[in-house]
């Protein structure tokens, strides 16, 4: 070997060298942070029912975190309300990071006082349609009082059918009682009973319907938000049932009706290869009621482009918000995404929000 090839020789071997001690840091993700407030407000959930919560950035559902599996994410919760709260980060699996977990008295000393800030930081070790949600008096904070939001973990290698997807609508389903809405530290005991129900916070008439293309590739990503369990059936199309709780499924199956009880989340694939105006509904029937009254309650409706809406259609003259399921916000790759429509009035407490 003469000088020249050895030089060559070991630059080669100094750049492989490198190029190993790098792979580690290459497969690192990306270092997430985020700000969340709590704050007392009212939200309109039906025509004539407004409920008080407890609501993140001031909103139900709260803001949509889009990340990447393995990203590094920090939250910063800064509680505005009169009542202590946490954050539990629901799927992820906290691996090393236990204390992240949200637990009050379990696995942080405290849970988050009037006033007070507390910091999450975790690795998003496993993708799919995760959630948070808080984790003090669950039975009102999270059932009743709008305490929850979305976290979508996109997976590093998605099927080939993943890959397809058009549009992503979120759909978390709750419920609510009258009874209580006006009282804070009140209901969603065993002996309450809920009379309003919706999809992300809204009761029919006043969810929003789902518009798509043919050819659309749909994802529909159910969460049991509540404490109900919802059957959710869409008419006109199969439903692909492709992951549960963000798992992958061994073996899609289809259904024309979803159960999704609390704490649940599945992910359906749908064709949207029919055109025309399809609902999907709740097929638990008193769910279908506003206080008792029809027709109310976890409802929408597809339609597609193109057909033209009768004069007798029910949404004929609707005002269309394009992001009620963040479709929109999906689209717009990752970070936090607060969604104005969600926004409920603050309730004034004589006390300075921070
Ligand atoms: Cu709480």
């Amino acid at each position: 070997m003469n000088m020249k090839s050895f030089a060559v020789t070991t630059r080669k071997i100094l750049l492989f060298s490198f190029l190993l001690l790098m792979l580690p840091t290459l497969s690192w993700g990306a270092q997430r942070e985020f700000s969340l407030t709590i704050d007392e407000v009212s939200i309109d959930v039906a025509p004539g029912f407004t409920s008080k919560v407890w609501a993140f950035n001031g909103q139900v559902p709260g803001p949509l975190i889009h990340v990447m599996e393995g990203d590094d994410v920090t939250v910063h919760v800064t509680n505005n309300t009169t009542l202590p709260h946490t954050i539990h980060w629901h799927g992820v699996d906290q691996t090393g990071s236990w204390k992240n977990d949200g637990v009050p008295g379990v696995t942080q000393k405290d849970a988050i006082q009037p006033g007070e800030s507390y910091t999450y930081k975790f690795n998003v070790d496993r993708p799919g349609s995760l959630w948070y949600h808080c984790h003090v008096n669950v039975w009102e904070h999270v059932a009743l009082r709008g305490m929850w939001g979305p976290l979508i973990v996109d997976p590093k290698n998605p099927s080939e059918l993943e890959k397809k997807v058009t549009k992503d609508v979120i759909i978390m389903l709750s419920s609510w009682e009258s009874a209580y809405a006006n009282l804070y530290g009140k209901g969603g005991a065993p002996q309450d009973v809920p009379d309003y129900f919706s999809i992300n916070g809204k009761s029919f008439p006043m969810t929003q319907p789902i518009r798509v293309k043919k050819g659309d590739v749909m994802r529909l990503r159910f969460y049991g938000a509540g404490d109900e369990t919802h059957q959710m059936h869409l008419h006109g199309h199969d439903m692909l049932v492709t992951h549960k709780d963000g798992y992958p499924l061994t073996t899609p199956y289809y259904a024309d009706t979803i159960a999704v009880g609390p704490g649940e989340r599945f992910d359906a694939i749908v064709q949207m290869n029919n055109p025309g105006i399809f609902v999907m509904h709740d097929h638990v029937d008193k769910h279908m009621s506003n206080n008792g009254a029809m027709m109310g309650g976890p409802m929408t409706v597809i339609e597609y482009d193109g057909i033209p809406l009768d004069s007798w259609y029910a949404w004929k003259d609707k005002v269309y918000d394009p992001n009620f399921f963040y479709s929109e916000s999906m689209k717009q790759g990752y970070g936090l995404f607060n969604s104005a429509p969600f926004m409920g009035k603050l309730i004034e407490q004589g006390r300075r929000r921070r």
